[in-house]
């Protein structure tokens, strides 16, 4: 077993977050994880708030345990599924792509526990002192929505710079990520791309297939000229995005607009041409398709015989 202080804070048996993953982090997913007695979470995603509302009393009708939901701050419907986590009780909020001040006093009055996906240390120190829980260091070697900064990097200068616990992501699918997370100071792990291919995960069986065929470089980031660069599997779409990237003829409105529907596409259509099919720098160590606690049992597992061989290297 490991023990960590977020396990008691969250209600959950191992210091396990599946990411909130727009397309893909839905009841099936996030109560697989949940039952397995890690964090499930929830994507709100672009989701206006009766659809998210319909997602969630779905997962509760399949697990009593603890889940998140995550809300994407770029959404057009922000506002209303900021409410919403309220009006059903959610007891995790997780946030990214944005800063979450502006919620933070009605959730904190809610209850509700959050822990925002920080890239940087300026915006950890921000959101801690607006309350958050936690936060979430997620480096650049994610998938989706990714920061500048390295995993390596990022974690143990956030971890010097709050007081609250820090959970380490990006670049993260086994135990040896796991417990090289602790080293450097991280109370716990949130993983998407190793998620993607759990058996309970509904998305486009080419998208899971892609996973397992990935090596290392199969992965790129496109978008930097808007502002917000996204890492995805390397196929046509992303080759074309590049293409029209580096198009100054070619408006950031059009580029925006190429990119709409994107992940739609691949993770519900299974859309190799058309559609972006986000994941981490480490696909390539995602082999097999295994249950979501067959997953958390592994990682735990491979964690525990790591961190308790460490001392090998000191006399
Ligand atoms: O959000 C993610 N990953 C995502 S969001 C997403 S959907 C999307 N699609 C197209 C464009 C943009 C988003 C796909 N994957 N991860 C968490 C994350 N948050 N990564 C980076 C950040 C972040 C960035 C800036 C958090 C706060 C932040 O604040 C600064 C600011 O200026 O808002």
């Amino acid at each position: 077993m490991i023990v960590s202080p977020i396990m008691r804070l969250l209600g959950i048996e191992h210091p396990i977050l599946q990411g909130g993953m727009a397309w893909v982090s839905d009841a099936s997913l996030a109560s697989a994880v949940s039952n397995a007695g890690g964090l499930g979470i929830l994507s709100a995603m672009s989701l206006r708030a009766e659809q998210l509302r319909a997602e969630i009393r779905t997962t509760r009708t399949l697990t009593q345990k603890p889940f998140g939901v995550n809300i994407m701050l770029m959404s057009p419907h922000v506002e209303e599924v900021a409410q919403c986590v309220i009006d059903e009780q959610v007891p995790v909020v997780t946030t990214g792509a944005g800063l979450p001040g502006k919620y933070m006093p009605a959730w904190l009055e809610a209850g509700i526990r959050v822990v925002p996906v920080v890239p940087s240390v300026a915006i950890a120190k921000m959101v801690q002192r607006s309350g958050a829980s936690a936060v979430i260091a997620e480096g650049g070697e994610s998938g989706g929505h990714v920061g500048d900064l390295t995993t390596m990097a990022l974690v143990p200068q956030v971890c010097d710079a709050v007081d609250i616990p820090v959970i380490a992501a990006g670049g993260i699918a086994d135990g040896r990520g796991m417990a090289a997370a602790m080293m450097l100071g991280a109370v716990g792990v949130q993983m998407g791309t190793r998620f993607l291919v759990a058996r309970e995960c509904t998305i486009h069986q080419t998208y899971k297939d892609k996973v397992l065929a990935a090596r290392d470089i199969d992965t790129m980031a496109t978008g930097r000229r808007l502002g917000h660069p996204v890492r995805a599997l390397r196929n046509a779409f992303t080759q074309e995005f590049l293409r029209r990237e580096y198009d100054s003829a070619i408006t950031n409105e059009a580029l925006e607009q190429f990119g709409t529907g994107a992940l739609r596409r691949a993770a519900r259509e299974g859309d190799d041409r058309d559609g972006c099919f986000m994941a981490g720098q480490i696909a390539a160590l995602v082999r097999r398709e295994q249950t979501a606690r067959e997953i958390i049992e592994e990682m735990i597992a491979e964690t525990e015989q790591i961190l308790r061989g460490a001392s090998q290297w000191v006399s």
